[in-house]
């Protein structure tokens, strides 16, 4: 049978509960766990969310004050229903502090290290998102900019998704991002997604028109897709979406949010240690990252890192390729994608 999707836009609303939350017990968690599971069977811990095992390693964990105001952030996307604008969060001065320590060593990198879309599109960002070191720009901003850019929106959505509903998701053009900031104790460290990856990481490549269709060319395979292939589309987007290189000349440039929202793993990712292999989808699904290399300390907080990247010739190209690769899944239905109406035509 096949396993439920959604039709029609409001559908994502039922995803809002069903997400891991800071500082619970890993092993109670199911939607979590099973990604958790993936990751070990591919015999790493991701760099980049979880440096251990969530909730234990947190710096937030500890603090009361911090989990209160996370849970007055995640009560928005608890409750957002698709459509209704996204509130705006007063954040405090605090907040801002942290988002500025990230930003500043963020930007000082972008420069050499992000490809050619991200420096056409950050600057528009400043303009007109309020993308600046002393403000965290507002989630209804940014998505109506996207919007126009490209028809991406965002939602606001409390943690970590499954992998089959976040990129579920995507099918509809829409990116789940978080609204709430990592702990203050540490501004260059997190072991989840929160608004400096999302805002820093994720979104200007979203304004791209081809990595837009690219996205959604993942999304639209997920839709329906056995547990199997929703496995191999889910390592695919970590090779690409967080962890995606592209060549621009004779230059290796990077384009994934893992690594633009990470000091550490740039900078590695774009050194000679790890091996870098032309972007091929059907290799992707399948590639075993194994534990190898640590980030310093002192950078990253610890975590561990990719040793293979793959690299895209270009967006157009790697979204061709992903059609190529999702029609050789095998699906009992194929799906498109009105725009008009938001919803899913199952053929
Ligand atoms: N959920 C959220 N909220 N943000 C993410 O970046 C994210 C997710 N990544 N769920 C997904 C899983 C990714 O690691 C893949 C698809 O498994
Ligand atoms: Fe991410």
């Amino acid at each position: 049978s096949v396993p439920w999707f959604p039709r029609k836009m409001s559908d994502l609303d039922s995803f809002a509960e069903k997400v891991l939350e800071m500082g619970e017990d890993l092993s109670k968690h199911q939607f979590f766990m099973s990604r958790y599971i993936l990751h070990m069977s591919h015999l790493v811990l991701t760099a980049h969310f979880h440096s251990s095992i969530p909730g234990s390693d947190h710096p937030g964990a500890q603090d009361p004050a911090y989990r209160a105001r996370r849970s007055e952030i995640t009560n928005i996307a608890k409750t957002y229903r698709s459509g209704h604008p996204i509130p705006d969060i007063a954040y405090t001065p605090s907040e801002i502090a942290t988002w500025g320590a990230v930003f500043r060593r963020l930007t000082l990198m972008f420069p050499t290290a992000a490809c050619r879309e991200h420096h056409y599109i950050f600057p528009l960002l400043v303009q007109n998102c309020g993308y600046r070191e002393d403000n965290i720009p507002q989630l209804q901003q940014v998505s109506n900019f996207l919007k126009d850019c490209t028809g991406f929106t965002l939602r606001p959505v409390m943690g970590l998704l499954t992998s089959r509903d976040f990129l579920n998701g995507f099918a509809f053009r829409v990116f789940h991002s978080t609204q709430y900031i990592r702990h203050h104790s540490k501004p260059l460290y997190t072991p989840e997604p929160d608004v400096c990856h999302e805002l820093l990481g994720h979104v200007p490549l979203f304004a791209d028109p081809d990595f837009a269709d690219f996205s959604q060319e993942i999304g639209l395979a997920s839709l329906g897709a056995t547990d199997e292939d929703l496995e191999k589309l889910a390592t695919i987007y970590w090779f690409t979406v967080e962890f995606g290189l592209c060549r621009e000349g004779d230059k290796v440039k990077a384009y994934g949010a893992g690594l633009l929202s990470s000091f550490g793993e740039l900078e590695y990712a774009l050194s000679d240690a790890p091996e870098k292999r032309p972007f091929d989808p059907s290799k992707a699904a399948l590639q075993k990252y194994p534990v190898t290399e640590y980030q310093p300390v002192s950078v990253a907080g610890g975590g561990i890192v990719a040793v293979v990247y793959f690299i895209a010739e270009s967006f157009k190209d790697a979204k061709d390729k992903v059609r190529d690769f999702a029609a050789s899944l095998k699906r009992p239905f194929s799906v498109r994608y009105n725009a008009y109406t938001q919803t899913i035509e199952v053929l």
